[in-house]
């Protein structure tokens, strides 16, 4: 199975970004993984998702990004179609009430079995939780990107976007989680969506709205 994993720079002063850092210490057990970093750009960020997405017929793509603040790795359950930057992106765009897709639908779900992911996650002593949102930066607009693509273009693909928290290094105050921590919890994802044909329909404790 061919798997892409994105991550992305760092961005807002930050000198680091554990999507990133994680998505490159995953070591893949069974499937081939490709990673990709993605610029924390509007725009440019889902044309170099699309260009990898022509390069080679992947199986399941799950994009990563910083969640500062969350104590848990978030898989994130729907994507808006919405830009409202609360920042500047790493170009200096700041686009505010925006369509990611213009005449596209209001949202897509993840296509990544989000519920049993978390049940694994948290099985395996991971802390995990569901996420209603993705926010309106550039996360979730690489998130809706990624998932109209497949809508539109790779209809085979599942896909799906996943918060993960700061590491150690990057705060003192915030919540964190170790980088090895992380990365077994992607490769965990991973598994568990190459595994489950159908989502549980459990009732998910720790959601978040
Ligand atoms: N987190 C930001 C964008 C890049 C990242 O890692 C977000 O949540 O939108």
């Amino acid at each position: 199975m061919e798997v892409l994993l994105t991550g992305f720079e760092p961005f807002d002063g930050q000198r680091t970004n554990p999507s990133w850092d994680a998505a490159n210490a995953v070591r893949p057990s069974g499937y081939d993984l490709t990673t990709l970093r993605l610029p924390c750009v509007f725009d440019e960020s889902l044309r170099v998702l699309e260009d990898a997405l022509t390069t080679r017929r992947y199986d399941v793509v799950v994009s990563v990004g910083q969640a500062g603040g969350r104590p848990h790795i978030t898989p994130e359950r729907v994507a808006v179609n919405l830009n409202d930057a609360r920042i500047p992106d790493n170009a200096g765009n700041q686009p505010v009430d925006t369509r990611v897709v213009p005449d596209a639908p209001t949202a897509y779900f993840s296509t990544l079995p989000v519920k049993a992911c978390t049940a694994a996650l948290t099985a395996a002593g991971i802390p995990a939780a569901v996420s209603h949102t993705a926010g309106t930066f550039v996360c979730n607009h690489v998130f809706y990107g990624l998932m109209h693509l497949a809508a539109t273009k790779h209809p085979h693909l599942k896909a799906g976007f996943v918060h993960v928290p700061y590491t150690p290094d990057q705060t003192t105050t915030a919540p964190s989680l170790p980088l090895v921590t992380t990365a077994q919890a992607l490769d965990l994802i991973i598994r568990t969506t190459l595994t489950t044909p159908q989502d549980l329909h459990t009732p998910t404790s720790g959601t978040l709205h």
